[in-house]
Order: C-alpha cells, then sequence, then structure tokens
C-alpha cells in the first residue's frame, strides 16, 4: 500500500518543493527521495516506487492535474473519439523519467525488494471515464452496461499499456509488480469477470512469459466472493486483501503457495495503541505457517502519527 505521502513531514517538505504532483512523479531525483524516505526512516523490507496509478491515462496524453483537497482531476474519456485520442506512441517518452527512477532506485534500495505498480485497467478507466474520483462510478458502470464495444476497447488498450509499462519497469530493476485494482468492488460479477480478471490475467500472463519468476500481485479491492476465482484464473502469485476481508476465508479460498498480503485497518495504524497490537497479533496468528506479506488494507491516511508506524513495525518484527 502507500508508504510515502502525507503523513511524512519529510515528504510534505519534498512535495511542497516539487510543486505539482505531477512534477513529483517525474522528476526522478525527487520521486527516488519520496520512494526511499519511509524505508531510512522505518526499514521495511520493500520500497514502492513513488508515483501514481493515473500516470499511464497521463502518459497516452489524457489532460490530468491534481487539485489540493479534491484529488485528480482528468478531462473525462466518454465517447469514441476521446478513446482515438488517446496517443500509444506518447507512452514511451512520457514514461521515460518514471523509469529512469526505478532505475536510480535499484541501487539505493540495498537489501529491500524494489516493487513496481499499475491500476488495474478497470480502476484505472474508472477516473478516465469520470473525471474524478467517486464512490460509486455511476457513469462508469452505466457505460460498461450501455456501450460494451466503446468500454471494452479502452479496457482492451489499457491492458496492453501496462503490460508495456509493467514490462519496462521490470526491465528497470522492479523486483516484483503490484496491481491496484481498487475500485473491483463496485461491479457486478459477470463485469468483474470481463474487466477486472480477464485484464488481470492477461497481464499475469504477459508477465510470465517476458519475465519468468518475476512474481505479480494482485490487489481487487473489495472483490469479496470474487477473490479466489480471481486468484485461481488470473495465476498470480500474492494476492492483496483489504481491510474488509477475513484472511482465514481468503486462505481457504487460494491456493497454498499464494501469498496473501494483507490487511490492517488504516484507521486501526492511525489509532494505535492496544485496538491496533491486538488486531496485528490476530493478523499474524491467522497467517502463521504460510506465504504472508503484512501490509495495511487499504492506502496509509495522512493523520496517521509516523510513531504509531515504527511501533507496528517493531510488532511485526518481534515475530
Ligand atoms: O499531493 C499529494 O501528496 C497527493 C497524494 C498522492 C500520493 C502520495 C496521490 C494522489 N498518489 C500518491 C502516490 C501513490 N498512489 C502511490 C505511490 C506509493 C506511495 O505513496 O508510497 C501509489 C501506489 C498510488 C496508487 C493509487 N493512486 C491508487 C491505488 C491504491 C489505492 O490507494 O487505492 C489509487 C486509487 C490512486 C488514485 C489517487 N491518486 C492520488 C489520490 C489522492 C488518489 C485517490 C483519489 C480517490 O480517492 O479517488
Amino acid at each position: 500500500m502507500r508508504q510515502a505521502g502525507r503523513y511524512l513531514p519529510e515528504y510534505r517538505e519534498v512535495r511542497a518543493r516539487a510543486g505539482s504532483f505531477i512534477n513529483l512523479c517525474t522528476t526522478p531525483a525527487l520521486a527516488m527521495e519520496v520512494t526511499l524516505q519511509p524505508l531510512r526512516r522505518f526499514g521495511f523490507d520493500a520500497a514502492i516506487l513513488f508515483s501514481d496509478i493515473l500516470m499511464l491515462p497521463w502518459a497516452l496524453g489524457q489532460e490530468l492535474r491534481y487539485e489540493e483537497g479534491e484529488g485528480p482531476l482528468l478531462a473525462a474519456v466518454r465517447d469514441a473519439a476521446a478513446v482515438r485520442a488517446l496517443d500509444v506512441a506518447r507512452l514511451p517518452g512520457a514514461i521515460a523519467p518514471i523509469l529512469e527512477t526505478v532505475r536510480g532506485l535499484r541501487t539505493e534500495v540495498g537489501d529491500a525488494t524494489l516493487l513496481g505498480f499499475a491500476g488495474g485497467p478497470f480502476t484505472v478507466a474508472c477516473y478516465m471515464v469520470e473525471g474524478r474520483g467517486s464512490k460509486d462510478w455511476e457513469q462508469v458502470r452505466r457505460l460498461a452496461w450501455s456501450d460494451p464495444a466503446l468500454f471494452g476497447g479502452l479496457i482492451d488498450l489499457l491492458t496492453e499499456q501496462t503490460i508495456v509499462y509493467l514490462s519496462a519497469q521490470i526491465d528497470a530493476g522492479a523486483e516484483a509488480v503490484m496491481l491496484f485494482d481498487s475500485w473491483a468492488g463496485v461491479l457486478a460479477p459477470s463485469l468483474f469477470r470481463a474487466y477486472v480478471i480477464e485484464p488481470s490475467a492477461r497481464i499475469a500472463a504477459a508477465i510470465r512469459a517476458r519475465h519468468p519468476g518475476v512474481p505479480v500481485i494482485g490487489f481487487p479491492r473489495q472483490a469479496g466472493t470474487m477473490l479466489g476465482e480471481f486468484v485461481r484464473v488470473t495465476g498470480i502469485q500474492g494476492i492483496g486483501a483489504d481491510t474488509s476481508a477475513d484472511l482465514t476465508v481468503v486462505a481457504r479460498d487460494v491456493p497454498a503457495a499464494v501469498a496473501i498480503q494483507g490487511n490492517l485497518d488504516p484507521q486501526a495504524l492511525a489509532a494505535g495503541g492496544q485496538a491496533m497490537a491486538h488486531e496485528t497479533d490476530a493478523i499474524l496468528a491467522a497467517m502463521r505457517g504460510r506465504p504472508f506479506i503484512f501490509n495495511l488494507g487499504h492506502g496509509i491516511v495522512p493523520d496517521t502519527p509516523p510513531a504509531h508506524v515504527a511501533a507496528l513495525v517493531s510488532q511485526v518484527r518481534a515475530v
């Protein structure tokens, strides 16, 4: 999950210096610095590239800006002309600074694992179609039902470009890649199969073929009863469990060799103290004896006290 970001004063300092968020993501020296900050402070086992899932549509030429307090704002893509305007020829040049960040990080992370990432095609399409964040993504779901040719075409394009983008991150030094499908849980099962499982399976197969041995970790947030099918059909090596998932049920639903990652509630981390310690113990006990990556169930919240993160790390390290 997100490790850098607004809860760290040293991030806020670099963020202010960078001016825009996009400038932060596309200036290798700054993006490297904020990737390494949580690693230096807490000594995690892995570092995730500092970037954003929306750098892909940005690289395809879609207008994007990040407004303070509002999150991302994009020029909405809702018709065939807007899909045609996405320019795959722009991608290599646009992602070059991000790949330079990955190359620089490879030598800086030391023993920690360097994770690359991309958004799941469906979640990226959510922001592209809606033009901004949303709780239930009404426009996107309506479009998926009303114009499957258009929506399916957009998902296909994103799937192909995500393969290019993740492969390039691996070539630059990423040792594993994570696919964040944060809004997968809003879909009906038939659409979940078409727009979450199928594209993720294509991405995972392409990474397996081009980069054997590089793990792919999926995160189809709030997949609920669809989680087991997602893991089996995609053949991924790791599965991120969101806060709502019961890890013992997840363990029952996925093959024993698949690593489970998760899933402390970010609000338990923000609260800290006994409640956090107790919940952390329960997660660790449930996952004992199987491949497991301790993590949050979603991104860290900005008002999390860094001291709570330090306490959590020492508790997990003590196991
Ligand atoms: O000004 C700022 O500081 C912007 C805050 C911020 C940060 C720190 C955004 C805008 N993105 C990021 C970084 C980020 N985003 C990382 C890098 C790793 C790290 O921080 O350590 C990663 C992996 C992401 C992934 C991401 N971006 C997701 C998938 C995971 C998740 O949290 O669900 C999503 C949905 C986004 C979209 C996005 N970008 C930024 C915001 C505020 C949002 C969410 C908007 C919304 O709620 O709809």
